[in-house]
Order: structure tokens, then sequence, then C-alpha cells
């Protein structure tokens, strides 16, 4: 045993992530006057935004919705000077916020972490890093992020490329100059979607490769109106109020009053057209009351994207391959693209349909479908992540009653509100499955858990109680709450990575929490006012 190990480093708390969620957390703890620190794996902070910096990345989300609120001080000074922030600039953000809030002492970068024991005796976690060190503390907060563990399929002869392989998750820092090169995109998610515009402009040629047909809308983005910036800067604690009081944490976009089946043919053209021009994926399902519900309304609103495609993309079989009809629109993350389905209509690029004709292998020289060998000097993956579950389960994460995140979530995650997990005391997760995160405004679901967290070590601080853990019949309570208003919903139609079906043998199960923002909070709150009902609090 090294030193190191005979020792370990004692904190309040651990944070396992330096991304928005894992900064926050820093920050809130420490005004708790706790000891944390965050362990990151990269070798900076900012998470999703440090890691994927694929060319077009960009969110997909308003900038002015898309940032902390905890700081009226901050919302005011930063500026962002596009509708849509870049994954360049909300990096930048996110540093400005690390040094500002002087959060990088209390962040350790380079480190992941590769196990975490707890101790039912002594109530602490002890992680283990992977350059040895041995960390202890009572409470553990997992920011490990929804979408940070990245996936490349196992195609037969991958490693025999001669060409270089990319994936979009895990993007180098220096760039790639694609000038002169054949490049072959496998995966059209919002990733492939956003890179495919950019990599087609310098590339000799493009292939895409497409298995599923996804919906994308145009994002309309543009320099971020000063006067639009001076009012929304004006209402920002308001607006920020109105967000938690919307299904996805959005404000801003006026709620529905009727059902798609209500309103004519020629309304409901003109309402889609109007939505269309104005950009914004969560704006374009804000038509209708039931386009996520009902299968007719939703039919109305995918085939008004169809159409665009159609009449968007010259060679006519290309069209009809990129019109999604495996699933109704906004059952999978609906993408914002800038110039996606116009890039078909480039000489340079072609679009390869592996769904009738798979990917066979990858050769020396390429890709071999079915059909035909693509000969290319680079592949990109932009295949997507083993999402929600992936980075806490890479985590050799256990309890000293035996109890393992591997066993725990074998037929798919089980969570109380998305927050903690029965039998894992002290553990905390932020927007975890079964919690609205993935499917609202992510950093206003992360302020939110890290608030109730905070608040929640806060009671058992003053009660002088050293232990929480949730209920088994709470937790079984909540998922079942989970998958019936999934169930109520078209989402589980999707074979998406919502139900981890991007995932060869993952257990499919619908994963996020889609009763709404303001259902979902109120729960909480309520859960907290009663003493942490369903929760079994000691000393
Ligand atoms: O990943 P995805 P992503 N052979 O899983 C295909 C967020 N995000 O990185 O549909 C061939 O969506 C797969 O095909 P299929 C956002 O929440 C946000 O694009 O499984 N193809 C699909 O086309 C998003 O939803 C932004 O048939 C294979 C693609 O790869 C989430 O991240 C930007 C394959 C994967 O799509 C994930 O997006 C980027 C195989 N073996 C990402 N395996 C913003 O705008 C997979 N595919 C904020």
């Amino acid at each position: 045993m090294s030193e190191k190990e005979t020792e370990p480093t004692k904190l309040d708390a651990i944070v396992v992530g330096a991304g928005v969620a894992g900064l926050y957390a820093i920050y809130r703890l420490r005004k708790l006057g706790l000891k944390v620190r965050a362990y990151e794996a990269g070798s900076g902070v900012g998470g999703t935004w440090f890691w994927n910096r694929y060319p077009g990345c960009r969110c997909d989300i308003e900038s002015m919705e898309y940032s902390y609120s905890f700081s009226n001080e901050l919302q005011q000074e930063w500026r962002w000077p596009e509708r849509y922030g870049t994954q360049p600039e909300i990096l930048r953000y996110i540093n400005h916020v690390a040094d500002r809030f002087d959060l990088r002492r209390d962040v350790q970068l380079n480190t992941r972490i590769t196990s975490a024991l707890f101790d039912s005796k002594t109530n602490a976690w002890t992680i283990k890093t992977d350059n040895g060190e041995v960390v202890t503390a009572p409470f553990c907060i997992m920011a490990t992020g929804n979408l940070s563990t990245p996936r490349t399929p196992s195609v037969p002869g991958l490693k025999s490329f001669k060409g270089k392989v990319y994936h979009t998750g895990l993007w180098p820092h220096e760039g790639v100059d694609f000038t002169g090169l054949r490049v072959g995109v496998i995966g059209t998610g919002s990733s492939g979607v956003q890179l495919i515009p950019h990599v087609a402009k310098q590339a000799k040629h493009l292939y895409v490769f497409q298995r599923t047909a996804n919906f994308s809308l145009p994002a309309r983005n543009a320099p971020l109106d000063p006067e639009k910036e001076r009012k929304h800067k004006a209402e920002y604690p308001d607006r920020r109020r109105a967000a938690y009081e919307t299904p996805f944490g959005i404000a801003g976009y006026p709620p529905p009053v009727k059902s798609a089946i209500e309103a004519s043919e020629e309304e409901r053209r003109r309402t889609y057209a109007a939505k269309w021009e104005e950009g914004g994926s969560i704006n374009y399902l804000y038509a209708y009351t039931d386009l996520l519900v009902n299968k007719t309304s939703n039919e109305t609103a995918s085939e008004f994207v169809r159409e665009k495609i159609r009449a968007t993309v010259k060679d006519p079989r290309t069209a009809e391959l990129l019109c999604p009809t495996d699933h109704p629109i906004g059952t999978k993350r609906l993408i914002l693209d800038t110039e996606y389905y116009e890039t078909y209509n480039r000489d340079n690029v072609a679009l390869v349909d592996i769904r009738s004709a798979p990917i066979n292998e990858i050769t020396l020289d390429g890709v071999r479908t079915a059909n035909v060998e693509y000969a290319l000097d680079v592949i990109i993956f932009a295949t997507g992540f083993d999402a929600m579950t992936g980075a806490m389960k890479e985590i050799d994460l256990r309890t000293d009653k035996g109890m393992t995140i591997e066993e725990k979530w074998a037929n798919g995650p089980r969570t109380y509100l998305g927050i903690m997990m029965a039998g894992f005391p002290n553990l905390f997760m932020i927007t975890g499955p079964q919690s609205p995160g993935v499917k609202s405004q992510m950093i206003l679901s992360c302020e939110q858990h890290v608030d109730w967290i905070a608040d929640c070590l806060q009671h058992l601080r003053d009660s002088g109680l050293h232990r929480i853990e949730p209920e088994k019949a709470a937790e079984d309570a909540w998922v079942q709450h989970t998958n019936e208003v999934a169930d109520g919903t078209l989402y589980p139609l999707a074979n998406s990575w919502y139900v981890g079906a991007n995932i060869l043998g993952k257990p499919r199960v619908f994963m996020p929490y889609v009763g709404g923002v303001t259902a979902y909070r109120k729960k909480c709150d309520e859960v907290a006012a009663k003493g942490y009902e369903g929760f079994t609090l000691a000393v």
C-alpha cells in the first residue's frame, strides 16, 4: 500500500465531475461551510462542453436560457454573442464561472474515479482515483452527466482501418482539417446533424452512413439582438421563476392552448410554418397541446417536417431516405440544425442507407456495406453515448452490505426522484435517471438538484443526523410513477437513447421523468417539507 492509500484525504463531500453540475455543487456546498472537492477526468472543467468539440457543436437551447441563474450579477454581466451558444463560447462561459467564483481550487483535474465504497459503520464513502489516491467523505455526489460515456459500436475490422478514426464526444483539442479527404460519418443524431454540414464544406467527399432518419428543424441561429438581450436581462429574475412553471424549464414560448386535431388543416399549416420560420425545437412542439401524447396530432407535425425535407433536398430518393418514418416527431431529441438538409444538395455529399444494406465491416481502406466498399481517409463516429446510466456504471460503485450498481440497475435504473437510490445511503445524483434532467433546460435542473441536496445536507447537520437513504417502497412507487407518466406519452414508441435502444443489450426502460419540471419540483419540495418523506434518516 502506498502512503497515499494509508492516509485518505478527508472531505465533507466528494463531487464526481466538474461540469455544469459539479461546479455549482462546489459553490453551493462551500456556502454551507463544507470541505468539498470535485474530481474530474478531463484536463479542464466543463463536462459535456469540454469533450464535445466537434465542428458545429452548439447548444439547442437559447443562450439566454441555457446559463446559470444562481447569480444575478453573473447573468447580467455575461454577454452571449449568438442566439444559440457555440461549444467554444459555452466552454468559455463555464471557465469564466469557475474563475469568477474561485471554484478551481476545489477541482482536481485529470482524475477519474474508479471505485466508490460505502461503509455502513462509519457512514462514509471512500473513493479511489485512477492515480491511486483514496478519499473519504460522509457524502458523495455524482455530477457525472447523462451523455458523458461515448460509445463506438464494435464493427468488425475497425482496428485494421489505416485512416483516422474520431468520435464526436471525444474530439481532439487541436481540431481536424478535412481538406482534400474522403470522410465517412456514421450516425445522424444531434451530433452528426450538427457536424455534417461543416465537414461537407471541407472534405473532398463525404459519405453519411444513416441507419435511422431523425427529425431536424432549422435553428435560425443569428447574432443576439441587443434589444432582446436588454429586455431579457431586465426581466431575468422573473423569467427564471417562470421557467420553473413550464414543462421543459424554458420560459418565453407561449404555452399551447388547443389540440392539433381541433385546428383546421389550414390553421395547422400556418402554425407549423410560423414555428419553422422562428426556429426552436420546444417552440415547435409547443404548437399544440397534444403533439407528444396523440399519434394523430403528432403525425400532422411530423408530416409538415417531412414535406420541408422533400422540398429542400433535390434528389427525391435521398429526400425520402431523410424522412423519418419510424417514430413520432419529438419522441427522440428533436434536433436543431443549420443547413443540414441543404448539405445533401452538394455534389461532394452522398447519403448511404445502412438500414437496407448494413455496414458489414471496416477494412484497411474504408467501410464495406452489404453492397459496396467506400474508400475513406477518415471515419467519424457520431454514434452517441451510453446515456444516463453509463457514467455511474463505469465506476465500481458498491456498499459494504454487498449492494452494487451493476445489480441495482441490471434491469434498468431505479431511483427515488432521480436523486438517490435505496441501498446506497448518502449517495446523491445530479439529474439522475427518473428526474426531468435531459428533458429540461439542463442547467436549471442541475441547479434545482444541487439546491435540494444542499438543503438536505443542511437539514441533516442541523438535526444531528448523519445518514439518509430512500425507502424501497418510496423508490418503487417513484419508478412506477415515472413509467406510468411515460406510458401516457408517445416517447416510449421511439428507439431512442431515452430507452437505451442505442446500446446493444441495454434493458429497454424509459429513463427520464417526463411529467414536467413544474410537477417534479413541486414533488421534491413537498418531500423535503414533510421531513424528507420516503427517506430514512438516521444518526
Ligand atoms: O447520439 P444519438 P448524439 N451503426 O444517440 C447511430 C445531446 N446532444 O451524440 O438511430 C450505425 O442521438 C444512431 O442510429 P439509430 C442530445 O440530447 C445535444 O447524436 O440508433 N449507426 C444515431 O443516428 C442528443 O440527443 C446537442 O439507428 C449507429 C446516431 O448514431 C444526445 O446528445 C448536440 C450505430 C447516434 O445518435 C446524443 O446525441 C449533440 C451503429 N452501430 C448532442 N450506433 C445539442 O444541440 C448508433 N448509430 C445541445
